[in-house]
C-alpha cells in the first residue's frame, strides 16, 4: 500500500467528538517517547504530520489524521509519563480504553513497544486490554537502528517468548526498516 495523502484531520478529546462517517481507523498506542509520532511521520512519508513533542506527555487527544481520503491513523495520548497528575492521567486512560472499547470503525490497533527494552507494567496493561477486547493488533518494536544485528536476534527470540507469538515486526524510523511490513499489515485490515 502507497500513502498518498496524509493530513491532520482533528483532535478527539471526548467520544462524543468521533468522526460521524464509516472511515475505518487504525489506532497507534504507546508510552510517550517510545517513537509514536516518528512512526507515523515515516508512514505517511512526511517531516512534521504528527508533531514530535520534545515534552512527553504532551499529547492528550485522540489526533486524527486522514490517510488517502480514506481512512484514518489516530495518534492515542502517550501513557506512562510520570510528571502528569493521576487524575489527568487517568482521563487519558479511560479517553483510550473507552475509544478501543466502542469504536465500531476501529480495525485495529499498532502497539508502539522499545525493540532494545521488556514491555514495562503499562504497555503489559494496554497488551491485556487489546486482548481482552479481541482487537487486532501489531506490535512495532521501535529504534530498531539502535541495535546491533546480534542485539537485533537476541530481542527477536526474547519478545517471541515474552508476548507468546511472532505478531511483532522491528522498525527504524532513521533506516525506514520495516515501514512495508506495517503498510502490508494495515492494508489487510482495511
Ligand atoms: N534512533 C532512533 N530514534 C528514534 C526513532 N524513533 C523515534 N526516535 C527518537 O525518539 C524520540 C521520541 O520520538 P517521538 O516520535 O516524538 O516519540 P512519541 O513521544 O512516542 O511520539 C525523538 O527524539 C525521536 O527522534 C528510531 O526509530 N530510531
Ligand atoms: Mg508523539
Amino acid at each position: 500500500m502507497e500513502i498518498r495523502k496524509a493530513e491532520y484531520f482533528k483532535s478527539v478529546f471526548d467520544l462524543k467528538e468521533l468522526p460521524q462517517d464509516n472511515f475505518s481507523q487504525i489506532a497507534f498506542a504507546g508510552r510517550s517517547n517510545v517513537g509514536k509520532s516518528s512512526l507515523i511521520n515515516t508512514l505517511t512519508n512526511q517531516k512534521n504530520l504528527a508533531k514530535i513533542s520534545k515534552t512527553p506527555g504532551k499529547t492528550k487527544a485522540l489526533n486524527f489524521f486522514k490517510i488517502n481520503d480514506r481512512f484514518y491513523f489516530v495518534d492515542l495520548p502517550g501513557y506512562g509519563f510520570a510528571k502528569v497528575s493521576k487524575t489527568v492521567k487517568s482521563g487519558w486512560e479511560d479517553l483510550i480504553e473507552n475509544y478501543l472499547k466502542s469504536t465500531p470503525n476501529l480495525r485495529g490497533t499498532i502497539q508502539i513497544l522499545d525493540s532494545r527494552h521488556p514491555p514495562s507494567q503499562e504497555d503489559w496493561e494496554m497488551l491485556e486490554l487489546l486482548d481482552f477486547i479481541n482487537l487486532k493488533y501489531l506490535v512495532v518494536l521501535t529504534k530498531s537502528d539502535k541495535l546491533s544485528s546480534q542485539g537485533l536476534s537476541d530481542n527477536s527470540q526474547k519478545f517471541k517468548e515474552i508476548l507468546e507469538n511472532d505478531n511483532f515486526v522491528f522498525f527504524s524510523a532513521k533506516t525506514k526498516a520495516g515501514g512495508n511490513k506495517i503498510l502490508s499489515w494495515i492494508k489487510h485490515l482495511l
